[in-house]
Order: structure tokens, then sequence, then C-alpha cells
């Protein structure tokens, strides 16, 4: 009997690709080609399962132009690249990779947090550019992470991850916003009061957001919530683009509205808004806040042992959406 057939739509672990043979008739993309959405179609041919990077859009067009595809699995937490209703409709699942990137990304929320409020990259750049030539009082002078208010808007696994390191490492007061709030137990155990958007805005002195996309949260942070902020106040941006409003941010670090912002995710990304590029005062990085080598690779079995699992036995191990699976003969 010939086996199932998967798509793998970007570059991945040789291993990943093995384990997937075992079970599978397997078509990879190793050369890591950006394919557009016909070429993505075109390859879905004939494929049940997809193992994606979490960034290529599977779309109700996607989808009714790829009859045979049964389930999406994203190597991602996130996975606003997937339109879940109109893959339930349809009866395909997706699943993503939650928890196993939790600590790692809280860790890099923290360092690009570090690296913002103390001027890292800037400094760097100066000391890179020969410009280092003598001792001034107020040279590199950032912002204090100790003691400091840390605001946190979006308290999942990651933002509660964040709170811990803020609350327990740096001794920072913490206080979040979120959709629902966390039961008490939980917000002891991260030292974590909350407040309203509004109150966290203006009396935070680091703002990390770390809220899901979607539709309401588009701009969580546009020209007025910056208004709200200190002036000598941190953004960090480790959630998603759109998440954000970059063009009001450029506007706001170029005049000083606020102190400096670190971002990992950007509007449109992997292209970033070209006036954030030449401000100074902002850290930029390319979506690597779970990128480490052990997260890698366990957000890559994650996404593995979900296609095996539902394909081989019928059950994946995180799914998004169980009800695409009601009506299915
Ligand atoms: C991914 C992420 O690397 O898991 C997520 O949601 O943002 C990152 O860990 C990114 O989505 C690309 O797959």
């Amino acid at each position: 009997m010939s086996k199932p057939k998967v798509l793998i739509a970007r570059g991945i672990f040789p291993e990943t690709i093995s384990r997937l043979e075992e079970h599978f008739e397997v078509e990879s993309n190793q050369a890591d080609a950006l394919w557009s959405k016909a070429e993505l179609i075109a390859r879905l041919q004939g494929k049940v399962g997809m193992f994606s990077s979490g960034t290529e859009r599977i779309d109700a067009e996607v989808l009714d132009a790829c009859p045979d595809l049964k389930i999406v699995s994203n190597m991602s937490v996130g996975y606003n690249n997937l339109d879940v209703d109109a893959m339930t409709a349809r009866g395909v699942l997706g699943t993503n990779a939650p928890d196993v990137l939790t600590e790692t990304t809280a860790d890099f929320g923290f360092a690009l947090l570090m690296a913002t409020a103390r001027r890292v990259s800037e400094s760097e750049h100066f000391l890179r550019a020969g410009k280092w030539t003598k001792w001034a009082y107020d040279m590199f002078s950032g912002a204090d992470i100790h003691g400091s208010t840390l605001g946190i808007i979006g308290m999942g696994r990651i933002g509660q991850g964040i709170a811990r390191r803020g609350a327990h490492g740096f001794g920072m007061k913490v206080i979040y916003h979120n959709r629902s709030r966390l039961d008490a137990s939980l917000e002891a155990e991260c030292k974590a009061s909350y407040a309203s958007k509004e109150e966290l805005l203006k009396t935070a002195d680091h703002v990390v957001l770390v809220v899901p996309y979607s539709p309401a949260s588009h701009h969580t942070i546009g020209a007025a919530e910056l208004a709200l902020m200190k002036p000598t106040a941190t953004l960090i941006n480790i959630a998603r683009g759109g998440i954000v409003d970059d063009a009001a941010l450029a506007v706001a670090l170029r005049e000083k509205r606020i102190a400096a912002a670190g971002l990992d995710v950007f509007e449109g990304e992997p292209k970033v808004h070209p006036d954030l590029l030449t401000v100074p005062n902002v850290v930029l990085t390319p979506h690597i806040a779970s990128a480490t080598v052990p997260t890698r690779r366990a957000m890559a079995d994650l996404a593995t042992a979900n296609l095996i699992g539902f394909l081989t036995q019928g059950k994946a191990v995180s799914p998004l959406n169980p009800a695409a699976l009601a009506g299915r003969t």
C-alpha cells in the first residue's frame, strides 16, 4: 500500500524529514524556497498533511484548492497564519506547538528588554564605528530594570514566564493586562497584579507585548497608546507584527515620546518599516525569540508528533479545532 503524502513547506532538520518518512511519502523544501500561494497549492495536491513553519497562509482559497488536505501542523505556538474557521468548516484539523517554547521565548523577551533598556546595540555600533575615544558621564545612560515597573500585555504562558523572571529575578513590580484575570494563586506565583490597559501604559517603565494576533488585537499599541506611556519607557514586542502600529512607533521613537523599543516581530515581516531602520533607539531582531537549538528541535518534534498521531491514529497532541473532526467520515 502506498504511504499517505505529506508536504513540508520550509527547510527543516533532516531528522524531522527522516521521522516523517517512516510513515509518509514526504515532499520537503530543503532549499527553503519561499513558495507563492499558487505554488503551495500546486505542491499540496494529493497531500493529506502539511508541516508548516507557521508563516504559510492557509485560507479558504488554499483549502478549496486542496481537497485532500486533512491536517496542517504548525511548528509555532502562534497560528494566525491559519484561517481556523475556514479549516473547521472544511473538516481540516489545525495543530500548533505550545509549551515547548515558553521558557525560551520568555528568556528572549528579557534579553530584548535588557538590550533595549541598557542600549546594548546602540553602544556596540558606536564602539565598532571607532567613536569611543573617552569616558563621558552620560554615555549611553539607559533605564534600570531592577526595581522598575514591568507591564505585561498578554498574560498567557509566555507572559507569565516574563513576569516570573521580572518579579523573582529582578525585583520588578509586575502589572499585567489580559482579556481575563489570572486566578489568585497564579497571580501570587507570578507576583503580578491586574491593571487596565490605560493604567498599565501610564505607569509601567517597561511594557512587554505577548498577546496573540487577531483582528481584535490589531494595533493594540498605536499613536494614542504610545502617547499614554512615560517618555522614559521602553516598549518590547515579541508577540506578532500588527500588534503595534510600526509607523506610529517610529514617530514616537524619533520624537523621543518614549525612550526606546525592542522589536522581534514586524508588520509585514520580513519587511521592516523603513522608518524603524533609521531611528537609533530601537533594537531590531528577525523573529528569533524561540530560536535556540533545543527549542526549535522540540517545536519540530511536536509538529511531527501531531502529523503522525493524527494521520496514523486519528489523535493529535495539540489540536486547535477538534470541531473540524466532528462531521468527518
Ligand atoms: C516561530 C513564533 O518561529 O511560535 C511562534 O508563534 O512566533 C515563532 O516561535 C514563528 O512563528 C515562525 O514559525
